[in-house]
């Protein structure tokens, strides 16, 4: 997109209508910390279910098109008749989340252990997950890697990034021609003295040692306080590597609080580099994903809320002046561009997205659209033992 498109943009929030924003299935299972898991009745029993409670986000917001799975959390014998199962359900299967954190073998670290077989067996899983890509139908293997030391001494930084670089080269050839690779990072948990993908730079690298089909995921919560993640955003775009993005806040144990929910500004910031750049229109491929635990609040609400908070900070972008900005910034008059920006922000977009939502057959406000479905007591009534579908599971 060049800058005059963006101009013309300005002050429109209708790219919204084709804006959606991936789920994650593992937000709708208990979770909680490994201090402790709290219990929520209704929730979903098996992948199926969680399918079904993604749907109703979609259902009310237009904007949640797609549900992230995990494997082994949503595990099934046929993946095309979940595929299927979601289609249905008026939602598609997106990305495939791989795990290499939940398996006594991985003590010493999966794709970087120092023992062949076990740098096999964890390369094998990710093969598993590109032939579940096949028969969902996602494009996108996602990748977080838990691995790390915890002592000086304890293993070679350089021999594990050595590793970590053969592993990845082997599940890269494994991917079709429409696949991609999405590699995240993590500065922290649950190795620290070293963690081998710390940071969007050891991220790059590997993705550019890979080829275009591998790209960096930035999941908002895994940065230290403080960091400008729209810089990063910034220099990823630039690259033509920005991937995806796991979007959550950072204020519960590991990272997976509802986004925008303490901090709305700097989503706003990060959807204005966004903006800018046109990669929030789908031919960027930037996959918009929430990787999100709800564990105090209830779970199908949390969701609706998070795609919500998205939505009002990626408006707030969109109305931002793109002509006076530049001009303000070209003549380097450092408070009128700021408050260009500001003027975007500070705008009230609620009722912009509630004529968006109604003139596309929805009611205005879905978070009461919900309530009122019913959907809630029924779950809470028919599903008796539903499971912790994500840590622990
Ligand atoms: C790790 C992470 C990663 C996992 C998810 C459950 O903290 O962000 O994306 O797959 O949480
Ligand atoms: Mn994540
Ligand atoms: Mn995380």
């Amino acid at each position: 997109m060049t800058a005059t498109d963006i101009r013309r943009t300005a002050g429109d929030i209708s790219a919204l209508a084709d804006f959606g924003i991936e789920v994650p299935s593992w937000a709708y299972g208990n979770s909680g910390t490994r201090f402790k898991v709290f219990a929520t009745a209704g929730v979903p029993r098996d992948p199926y279910e969680k399918i079904e409670d993604a749907a109703q986000v979609h259902r009310v917001t237009g904007a949640a098109p797609r549900v992230s799975l995990h494997i082994p959390w949503d595990r099934v014998d046929d993946f095309g008749k979940l595929a299927a199962y979601a289609a249905d359900q008026g939602v598609s299967l997106g990305a495939i989340n791989s795990n290499v954190f939940q398996d006594d073998d991985y003590k010493l670290g999966s794709l970087t252990n120092a023992d062949p077989k076990i740098r096999a067996k964890a390369v094998a899983h990710h093969v598993e997950c590109v032939d579940v890509m096949r028969a969902t139908g996602s494009k996108d293997l996602k990748l977080w890697l838990p691995d790390g030391t915890n002592y000086a001494g304890q293993d070679s930084i350089r021999a594990r990034q050595d590793r970590l670089a053969d592993s990845l080269q082997k599940i890269y050839a494994e991917l079709d021609d429409d696949h991609r690779l999405l590699i995240e990072y993590k500065f922290f948990e649950p190795y620290f003295y070293t963690t081998d993908i710390p940071d969007w730079g050891t991220s790059l690298l590997h993705c550019l040692a890979l080829g275009e089909k591998a790209q960096v995921v930035l999941d908002t919560g895994h940065h230290a306080p403080g960091t400008n993640i729209e810089f990063i955003v910034a220099q990823l775009i630039r690259q033509g590597r920005l991937g995806a993005f796991d979007f959550n806040s950072r204020f519960y144990a590991d990272d997976d609080l509802i986004v925008g929910s303490a901090d709305p500004f700097q989503l706003f910031r990060i959807m204005h580099e966004i903006v800018r750049a046109g990669a929030h229109l789908p031919d960027s491929r930037v996959n918009f994903m929430l990787d999100q635990c709800h564990n105090i609040e209830p779970k199908i609400p949390g969701q609706i809320r998070s795609i919500m908070n998205v939505q009002e900070a990626t408006a707030k972008a969109l109305l931002v002046d793109g002509d006076a900005l530049e001009a303000a910034q070209q003549s380097g008059d450092v408070l009128g561009a700021h408050a260009v920006l500001m003027d975007g922000y500070n705008t009230d977009v609620r009722p912009l997205l509630a004529e968006l939502r109604e003139s596309q057959g929805r009611e205005a406000d879905p978070i009461g659209a919900f309530a009122r479905s019913g959907y809630l007591e029924r779950i809470e009534h028919e599903r008796v033992g539903g499971n912790q579908a994500s840590w622990g599971a």
